[in-house]
């Protein structure tokens, strides 16, 4: 735990999914923020990115004044046989174990994944939110009935199975790289959806995972929003993983509602408060980075680039920081 007064240096980062074009990156620098996370950047490679491609695109951010903090995401495709314990899967992880090498060779230090075969649900992405802006909102009961997404059921035990298979075989690969993955909450945080079973969507979940395979390699991207949904007291378990080191980087965003029904909103109108979370990590000794996440579209934002709302949560978060590091973040709990 962080002495009273030390210096913590949480930083600021943002998002770009895909590319990353130019004026992403123009945009990042525009709004002063440290680093990037590069959501599945649009690399050649079939099943792997090759060290000259990803060193490439960290030299492209570097030259606008800005580093990759993380790649978020490959392609499923990287590892949708792994995901599901499927014939091939082996043939997978070789080249999952050849990005994370690369990744590494690249001078880029954190990987980001999720175990979601079948992706991010919501049932609504223009529902409204705070004076009509357009935020995504999930409610089970009006997910449509359907035939399995992967064409039969996925339970929960075969789904342990396949991640810890996975798991065992990536995070020696990722420690001898000095990379750090970063798994994401299933999202959103239900038993199952389309067939499949969702395993990380409840802190016993995120604690057995760690607990598999314990190395500083493997840690947790927190998404406090994903958090958020499961309807729980998200504090104290955002504590309990950085008081362990656990935490690599944060997704802070929120919802209002949880499971089964929620739907997605600005900062410090949902459930968690923000200024809780960044006095948490810090109390607790975070030196690593959040980012936004899905974020409400204002007016005249565009699906494509929903710059208004990222830069009302980026500044946001810089805020937040700023404030923290005038004050300090002394202790509610002294003596621990
Ligand atoms: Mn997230």
């Amino acid at each position: 735990m962080a002495p009273v007064g030390r210096s913590v240096a949480v930083h600021v980062a943002i998002g770009i999914d895909g590319g990353p074009s130019e004026r992403a990156l123009t945009y990042a620098a525009q709004l002063g923020v440290a680093g990037v996370v590069l959501h599945t950047p649009s690399l050649p490679g079939e099943g792997r990115w090759p060290v000259d491609d990803l060193r490439r695109v960290r030299e492209l951010v570097e030259r606008h004044g800005l580093r990759v903090d993380a790649i978020e995401n490959t392609p499923a495709s990287f590892y949708d046989k792994a995901m599901l314990g499927l014939p091939g899967r082996d043939e997978q992880i070789r080249g999952y174990c050849e990005t994370i090498r690369a990744v590494g060779q690249a001078g880029i230090g954190v990987l980001g994944f999720h175990w979601m075969p079948n992706g991010v649900w919501r049932t609504a992405w223009d529902a409204a939110g705070r004076a009509g802006v357009r935020v995504s909102a999930f409610d089970a009961q009006r997910v449509p009935e359907a035939p399995p997404t992967h064409g039969r059921l996925y339970g929960e035990a075969e789904q342990w199975a396949s991640f810890e298979y996975f798991l065992r075989a990536v995070v020696p690969v990722a420690e001898e790289a000095g990379v750090r993955l970063a798994l994401h909450p299933d999202d959103p945080p239900v038993e199952s959806l389309g067939g499949i079973a969702r395993l990380f969507r409840s802190f016993a979940a995120f604690r057995r995972a760690i607990e598999l395979v314990p190395s500083p390699a493997f840690g947790l991207n927190f998404c406090v929003g994903s958090w958020s949904e499961m309807g729980i007291d998200v504090i104290p378990a955002l504590r309990w993983f950085t008081e362990r080191g656990k935490i690599v980087y944060v997704h802070l965003r929120d919802v209002q509602g949880a499971v089964p029904r929620f739907q997605e909103c600005f900062l410090a109108e949902g459930n968690v408060d923000p200024v809780e979370v960044v006095l948490t990590l810090r109390r607790a000794g975070f030196d690593g980075f959040m980012i936004d996440d899905h974020v409400p579209a204002l007016l005249d934002d565009t699906d494509e680039f929903v710059s208004r709302g990222h830069a009302h949560a980026t500044g946001y978060m810089l805020g937040l920081l700023a404030a923290l590091e005038r004050v300090g973040a002394p202790s509610t709990t002294p003596g621990r």
